[in-house]
């Protein structure tokens, strides 16, 4: 048994078996995640007790060189009240193509209470859906594999089941992925590696979620960052290719920065065209 979270690394590092997967030969596009360098924008997030919504807190998971079950992977203690592996937006967006397919990834889980929760939840923007899994084996990689269709899904943690059309209604406009990181009622400790998602990479600046005209700071948001980006540059009769029309603040292209382009940010304030938008 594992006593604590992080006092118990280097028990975790000597019980690692190395457990592969096998995955289908890939027919379609896909999105994965393998943590080899990095936590790949992936957040912990903290969800309400019973599994509810809203998403309350977020920071960064941990990422660990050699401890994925290939290579790096990425990993969490109990932190919040419900701890999940929240996906980057890169996973989020119309991921309509990957209906009917299989999402996959390795969990490794140190503690359990052995009851029923859900594996993976999707946000959707009017409904949301849970898939219930036991917990898998202590302090041994298992390898995931969840259809996206409605069976076996769920409206809620205990809630009705779903059908195609609702399944096809969350991927849609999906705006979060998060994977159970809670497998007991006492301290967790969760690693995750090779997630992946059979859909179409979304990010900001793509061509289906452009940079907003005035987006100076190249988030798909039109907000103070921009501001802040805009008045330093404010004034100036210099603008021109040499300097990027200083640097992108001469919207208009007339070689100064003055209230016209300070009026096209005003016309787009507070537009987004991420992936996903507030
Ligand atoms: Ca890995
Ligand atoms: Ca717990
Ligand atoms: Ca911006
Ligand atoms: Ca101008």
């Amino acid at each position: 048994m594992f006593k604590k979270c992080l006092n118990e690394k280097r028990q975790l590092i000597l019980s690692f078996g190395m457990v592969f997967s096998f995955y289908c030969p890939f027919a379609y596009s896909q999105i994965v995640s393998t943590f080899d360098t990095g936590t790949e924008g992936w957040l912990i997030v903290q969800m309400e007790h019973g599994f509810h919504f809203p998403i309350t807190e977020a920071m960064e998971p941990h990422w660990s060189a050699n401890e994925g079950l290939i290579d790096g992977g990425i990993y969490t203690c109990d932190y919040y009240k419900i701890t999940l592996f929240s996906a980057p937006t890169m996973f989020l967006g119309n991921q309509t193509e990957a209906f009917g397919s299989d999402l996959h990834f390795d969990i490794w889980i140190s503690y359990t209470s052995d009851e029923e929760w859900p594996a993976v939840i999707l946000e959707g923007a009017a409904k949301n859906l849970y898939y219930n899994m036991p917990p898998t084996m202590v302090g041994n990689w298992t390898h995931r594999s969840i259809s996206l269709v409605g069976a076996g899904w769920r409206k809620s943690w205990r809630g009705g089941f779903a059908t195609d059309t609702d399944m096809m209604e969350v991927l849609a406009n999906l705006q979060g992925l998060y994977i159970n990181a809670e497998w007991s009622d006492t301290g967790d400790l969760t690693y995750l590696d090779n997630v992946v998602f059979p859909g179409i990479p979304h990010f900001c600046g793509d061509q289906d979620h452009p940079y907003p005209e005035v987006d100076l700071s190249f988030d798909c948001r039109v907000d103070l960052f921009d501001i802040a980006e805009f008045s330093s540059q404010w004034s100036r009769i210099d603008c021109s290719s040499d300097n990027d029309d200083c640097d992108g603040a001469d919207f208009n292209l007339n070689g100064i920065i003055d209230l016209e382009d300070l009026s096209m940010i005003a016309s787009e304030w507070l537009m987004c065209t991420d992936v996903i938008c507030p």
